[in-house]
């Protein structure tokens, strides 16, 4: 039997481990880590074995373009053409555009780490809309906005493993990154020393020398804590700090306001844990920190992660071996984001001041923010309201945000109100399930793609043979454009290849590869400077790391970092339990692998996490059926009892996503079963970057039968 051997990187999430695709002459295929993808070093997940094998060949897999001939939400759908899907859809586009202009057209798209943020990017605004959504204010966008400001654009990376101490804040990545948690193991097994800062008793959090199980939310005051602690007991890098920070001085007065003895109430922690915790931090060279998710879309989420980058650069523990590393990107090369931010590729500056969300938010959605996408709630609010301007028309590729975004109702009905909604999908969510056209998309097992892990240049070749009439995100986004064209609809053309291959070229032609060069091995190791600041200064306007952010400043914010209570503190005591939301699982991925035979095996219904006091308190016992509810929505949800022991009393947890394919309806249970429900996208977001507070919310939880638990009967359970 032959077998054809693909060195390549699996996608299936952001972590880009380095793969070996096996794909046998009976059709088998088998995919597993590469160990000599030095990013990576062999790390692979159950995901990963999974998920690319089981997407590609499902049985119940998009494979044709379909047009909806019924009412929205029955599944009626019939199979068109290609170019009668492209010519429609331009037409319809092309009406929209007469009547509201072009900035009625909204995308939507997980994020920018996948060329389907480019391509989506700049298809929109060829058309003349700056329009485009991306996850990230629900993902990484408050640390990637303090990261622009501060300078700090800093990680870990391979130098983990070489790192003396390492501080991990809201991160579980035996859960979520098999890359780090290795990297922490192999630093913990050369003598580092380790603090967690997690509400949780999380795997990591129990093999740390320090945890602090901080109140969810309260991580600024912690950090800032610790600042003073460092002034105080003169642990500050004075070298590094003289001459590469600016606004040390400010830093230290606001810190001043947060003596351990003060903050040790807020916060939640003993004051000497605190006080040791920062000892143990700056005592030690070289350290690394690692942010997570745990600190972001929070009320307060970037002056948290600012107060972080703060304390890594008082220690003076960047771009240098075993530190925090600044990204690296070899000479020439054009990564995603950079390409979105790239003039070539920029709208007129009076098209970009009308980005939804800019005027509230410049640094997450005005043209020099991070990531010049819109305020996502902001433009579900314009599809109903038509306020600031009317959206129109949606185009959804590679994100279900009807699973994903919170506040699901709002979401649902936003599409009654819309002209033309087009999804791109591999298969059948209850997103898709609104959509005026549903569009077959390939998986990353039939996709070629570039871009930079850590210090590699890395690349995903496709492996197999396509199915069906799938198109990559390129490919549809050509079609579109092209159709667009013939109508005189293509206002700017700023999306000038016309293949996905041409595009791959347009990235590396400085580099001097070609993707032909790296498809033997997968990946190309590209040499790197440490220190290269020292060369270039920081990526600020002061060209030092700014302590006290001189843009926060100019645009009328507090420029040095603050604690800000959460809101979830705000709510009345029938409300009486805390729920952190977005829990990772191994076997899931966000709304994804609920159609998957493999991942339901292991993770059937949602859970409902707490510990054996919390449950006794509400007479809950394992395997239970909870109501929960929040003070944000009339909704309620339902999730099954999972007694687990790395909770404190009082707070309860859960995952995020849900769905299930074999409930009928349109929203598949998702109105039922699905966290999003009832967390609202509006309240009291982050001040800079707009991001909601879905990581927490206050709560209440009861018991219920399972006979009292909506469509519960047609769901597949394990058990
Ligand atoms: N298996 C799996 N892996 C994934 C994903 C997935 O869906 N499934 N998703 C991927 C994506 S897109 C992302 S963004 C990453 C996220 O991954 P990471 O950034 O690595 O974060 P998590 O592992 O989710 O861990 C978040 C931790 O924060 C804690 N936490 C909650 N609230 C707070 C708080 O207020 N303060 C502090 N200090 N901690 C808090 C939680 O208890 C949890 O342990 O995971 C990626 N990896
Ligand atoms: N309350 C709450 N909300 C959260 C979070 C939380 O912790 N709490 N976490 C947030 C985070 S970190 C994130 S990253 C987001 C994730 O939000 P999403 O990006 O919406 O998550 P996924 O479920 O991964 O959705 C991916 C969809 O992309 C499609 N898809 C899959 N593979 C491909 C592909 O190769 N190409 C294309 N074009 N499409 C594909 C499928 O239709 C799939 O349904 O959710 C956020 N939402
Ligand atoms: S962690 Fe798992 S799913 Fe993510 S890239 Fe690595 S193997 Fe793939
Ligand atoms: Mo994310």
């Amino acid at each position: 039997m032959g077998t054809k051997t693909v060195r390549s990187t699996c996608k299936e999430c952001y972590v880009g481990c380095g793969s070996i695709v096996e794909v046998h002459d009976d059709g088998g295929i088998k995919i597993n880590g590469n160990p000599e993808n030095p990013h990576s070093r062999g790390a692979f997940c159950v995901k990963g074995r999974n998920g690319p094998i089981a997407s590609y060949t499902h049985k119940d897999r998009v494979l044709y373009p379909m047009r909806r001939n019924g009412e929205r939400g029955t599944h009626q759908y019939e199979r068109v053409s290609w170019d009668d899907a492209f010519e429609e859809i331009a037409e319809r586009l092309g009406r929209v555009i007469t009547t509201h202009g072009a900035r009625a057209i909204a995308g939507a798209v997980s994020n920018q780490f996948y060329d389907r943020g480019v391509a989506m990017a700049l298809l929109l605004r060829s058309m003349g809309s700056p329009n485009y959504m991306i996850n990230q204010d629900l993902c990484q966008g408050c640390r990637s906005t303090a990261a622009l400001l501060t300078g700090v654009t800093a990680q870990a990376g391979t130098e983990l493993s070489k790192a003396k101490c390492v501080l991990v804040v809201g991160k579980s990545p035996s859960d979520s990154n098999i890359i780090e948690w290795m990297g922490i193991k192999a630093a913990k097994k050369n003598g580092a020393k380790l603090i967690v800062i997690d509400p949780r008793r999380t795997k990591i959090a129990e093999m740390a020398d320090i945890w602090l199980p901080v109140h969810p939310g309260t991580d600024a005051a912690l950090a800032l804590s610790m600042i003073h602690v460092l002034f105080e007991h003169n642990l500050i890098d004075e070298p590094f700090v003289s001459e590469w920070c600016a606004g040390a001085d400010e830093l230290r007065a606001e810190a001043a306001k947060y003596k351990p003895s003060l903050a040790a109430e807020i916060i939640g922690l003993p004051e000497q844990t605190i006080i040791d915790a920062a000892r143990l931090f700056a005592g030690i060279k070289p350290a690394c920190m690692l942010l997570g998710h745990g600190i972001d879309a929070q009320a307060n989420g970037v002056y948290t992660a600012i107060a972080f980058n703060c304390l890594l650069a008082l220690t003076g523990n960047i771009d240098r071996p075993g530190t925090n590393r600044l990204s690296k990107v070899p000479a020439g090369f054009r990564e995603y984001t950079s390409i979105i931010r790239d003039p070539l590729f920029r709208l007129p500056a009076e098209r970009e001041a009308e980005i939804i969300g800019g005027k509230d938010f410049p640094f997450w959605s005005g043209p020099d923010s991070w990531g010049m996408a819109c305020h996502n709630p902001a433009v579900i609010e314009a599809i109903h309201t038509g306020k600031p301007y009317p959206v129109r028309a949606l185009y959804a590729s590679g994100v279900n945000i009807v699973c994903t975004y919170p506040g699901i109702q709002r979401t649902i009905s936003a599409f009654s109100n819309l002209d033309l909604s087009i999804v791109a999908t591999d298969h059948i969510t209850p997103t898709a399930e609104l959509a005026d056209f549903i569009l077959p998309k390939t998986v990353t097992l039939e996709e070629e793609a570039v871009f930079i892990e850590d210090t590699c240049i890395s690349i995903m070749q496709a492996a197999v043979q396509r199915r069906g009439e799938v198109k990559t995100d390129f490919e549809i986004a050509f079609g579109i454009r092209d159709a667009l064209r013939k109508r005189g609809l293509i206002e700017f053309e700023l999306f000038p290849w016309n293949s996905h291959r041409e595009f791959i070229d347009f990235q590396l032609e400085k580099t001097g590869l070609k993707f032909d060069d790296i498809l033997e091995k997968g990946f190309l190791e590209f040499p790197f400077q440490y220190e290269a600041y020292k060369t270039h200064g920081f990526n600020t306007p002061s060209k030092k790391i700014e302590l006290s952010s001189s843009k926060l400043v100019n645009a009328g914010y507090e420029g040095i970092p603050n604690y800000r209570a959460p809101n979830y503190k705000k709510h009345d005591d029938e409300f009486d339990l805390l729920l952190l939301t977005g829990i990772r699982s191994m076997t899931l991925h966000h709304s994804r692998f609920r159609n998957h035979a493999w991942a339901r095996r292991f993770h059937d219904v949602p859970d409902l996490m707490m510990n054996a006091q919390t449950a006794l308190r509400y007479g809950i016992e394992k395997n239970d059926w909870v109501g929960l509810s929040t003070p944000h929505s009339a909704a309620q949800i339902y999730l099954r009892s999972k007694l687990v022991d790395d909770l404190p009393t009082g707070i309860v947890a859960t995952g995020m996503g849900w769905w299930f394919p074999e409930i009928e309806a349109a929203d598949h249970g998702a109105l039922t079963f699905n966290v999003e429900t009832v967390i609202p996208y509006d309240l009291d977001c982050d001040p800079v970057s707009g991001s909601a507070e879905a990581r927490n919310s206050a709560c209440k939880i009861w018991r219920v039968s399972p006979s009292d638990v909506p469509n519960l009967a047609s769901v597949a359970t394990a058990r």
